[in-house]
């Protein structure tokens, strides 16, 4: 068995990451963001290919946990968008309307959902009656628009947004915490499957959901130290319940309004953070689940041998094909070198060689994507080979992009240490009391916004407010965002 092993760098990807982005969505066939109308991406083969495949990841968890698929409309009218006092202050400035003119001239704004709570809602209220009715638990992939007032980005902040959204309604507070729970559990399984790592934050109040009593985070990272907030979990209460009077018949005969949650999942921010946390100089690193193409298969032709290496190499095509998502590279027009590297910036994970020597030795070459390390197998093993490549890589990925994680999380006792965490491309983990000012004076001197505390785990403050010197209430983490 032959190994060989390969330092693959990601100098580039760290030093110069926008141009690193920005360059492989066009290369890698993800998207192209030369469309017109700004915020609007048009999604290339690959992009839409891995997006579908994410999406169908997470409506399978969803479908698991009864949780129905819906569809609701675009849009709402003016009057249900503006119930619920806080949401309409958090987004009356981001929405799209449509005007709706009458043949008689008479006019109509139509908002066009930046999110649906106000959608959703109103019919929530026809279709809760009793305490029978509930849990309800929908969702939908769809589009929703926002007409972002900050910088947009391919992928990381778009005005058309491709997501999920859940929504719920409980009888009790407990009951809505274990669907707090629940919704954590279902984002966390889709992106461990994907090897994603993120911080597991809870936003302080003055960042959470328009409308939510509390709003729980996920922040992966991104090689240019802005964390990416891949999924959101909203615990409402009963704020949206109060505005659209949705109520039920408890047991006990007296009516209540029902304890509500919404959650998102960004597809286009997780397809960024596949990009971003796994990719290379040398392009894209695929997890298996999501690639378009898991293995390709390149002949090495030489003069005079060609149609045995090519039923060779059919038949290992054969045999995978059905299990993988094989491509049997047979361009004649392009080198073997070319097709390597094209194939590595596609991010494919398994590439399998076949020339002349491996049709002798009824061998096969296999080099992955994540380390560039080649083995070699016999041919009848072949599928059993893919599949534990496919493992270890997946693994790898996995446990890399977490070191990565931690690796990027700076202690900071002072404001100075904070802001050099920052300016170097880092997260902070500082010490705060709490109060509003401080977080000012953070944001002001470090360069960066507190996004929260943790979630999954109790971090108790060792040391006083990082700005203002006082007892610390909290451990919080602070870094640039999208
Ligand atoms: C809600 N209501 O709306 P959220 N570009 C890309 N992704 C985005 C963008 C953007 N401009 N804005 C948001 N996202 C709740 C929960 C129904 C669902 C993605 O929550 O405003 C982010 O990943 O927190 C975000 O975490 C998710 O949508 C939910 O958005």
């Amino acid at each position: 068995m032959a190994s060989e092993s390969q330092q693959v760098t990601s100098l580039e990807k760290f030093s110069n990451f926008t141009e690193w982005f920005d360059q492989l969505l066009l290369n890698a066939k993800i998207a192209d963001n030369r469309f017109p109308v700004k915020g609007f991406l048009v999604y290339l083969e690959n992009g839409a290919y891995i997006m579908e495949r994410i999406r169908r990841m997470l409506e399978e968890k969803l479908e698991k946990t009864g949780h129905k698929l819906t569809l609701f409309p675009l849009v709402t009218t003016q009057e249900l968008f503006a119930k619920e006092a806080e949401h309409i202050k958090g987004f009356s400035r981001e929405v799209f309307t449509i005007e709706q003119k009458s043949e008689k001239g008479a006019e109509r704004i139509l908002i066009v959902r930046p999110t649906s709570e106000t959608i959703m809602y109103p019919m929530f209220k026809l279709w809760i009656r009793s305490h029978a009715d509930l849990p309800l638990k929908v969702h939908q992939s769809v589009n929703v628009y926002r007409y972002e007032t900050k910088a947009t980005r391919p992928l990381y902040r778009v005005r058309e947004i491709p997501w999920n959204e859940a929504h719920t309604a409980h009888e009790s507070p407990s009951d809505a915490e274990r669907q707090v729970r629940e919704a954590i559990e279902i984002y966390s399984q889709v992106l461990r499957e994907l090897g994603i790592s993120f911080l597991l934050l809870k936003r302080p109040d003055f960042d959470k959901f328009a409308g939510a009593v509390y709003s729980i985070a996920f922040d992966s990272w991104n090689p240019d130290g802005r964390v990416n907030q891949v999924a959101t979990v909203h615990n409402l209460g009963r704020n949206f319940s109060k505005a659209y009077d949705i109520t039920f018949e408890k047991k006990d005969g007296s009516r209540g309004y029902v304890y509500q949650l919404c959650y998102g999942f960004g597809y286009s921010r997780v397809l960024a953070a596949i990009i971003a946390q796994h990719g290379d100089d040398r392009g894209l690193v695929l997890p298996p689940p999501v690639a378009p193409t898991q293995v390709v298969i390149i002949p090495i032709l030489f003069k005079g041998q060609e149609k045995e290496v090519m039923d060779y190499a059919n038949k290992i095509f054969n045999e995978l094909k059905d299990k993988w998502r094989t491509v049997l590279d047979d361009r004649e027009d392009v080198t073997p070198g070319e097709k390597f590297y094209y194939w590595e910036m596609m991010g494919v994970p398994v590439r399998i060689e076949v020339g002349p020597r491996e049709v002798i030795e009824e061998k096969v070459t296999l080099t992955r994507r994540d380390t560039l390390e080649r083995t070699q197998c016999n041919r009848l093993n072949v599928s059993r080979e893919v599949e534990r490549l496919m493992e270890s890589l997946m693994q790898n990925l996995r446990e890399r992009s977490e070191r990565m994680l931690y690796q990027l999380i700076i202690d900071a006792k002072t404001m100075e240490e904070a802001s050099k965490a920052i300016d170097n491309k880092c997260i902070a983990r500082i010490a705060w009391c709490g109060s509003i000012e401080c977080a000012e004076k953070i944001k002001e001197n470090v360069g960066g916004e507190i996004r929260g505390e943790r979630y999954d785990i109790a971090e108790h403050p060792d040391r006083p407010c990082i700005a203002c010197g006082q007892t610390a209430k909290t451990i919080v983490y602070v870094a640039r965002a999208y």
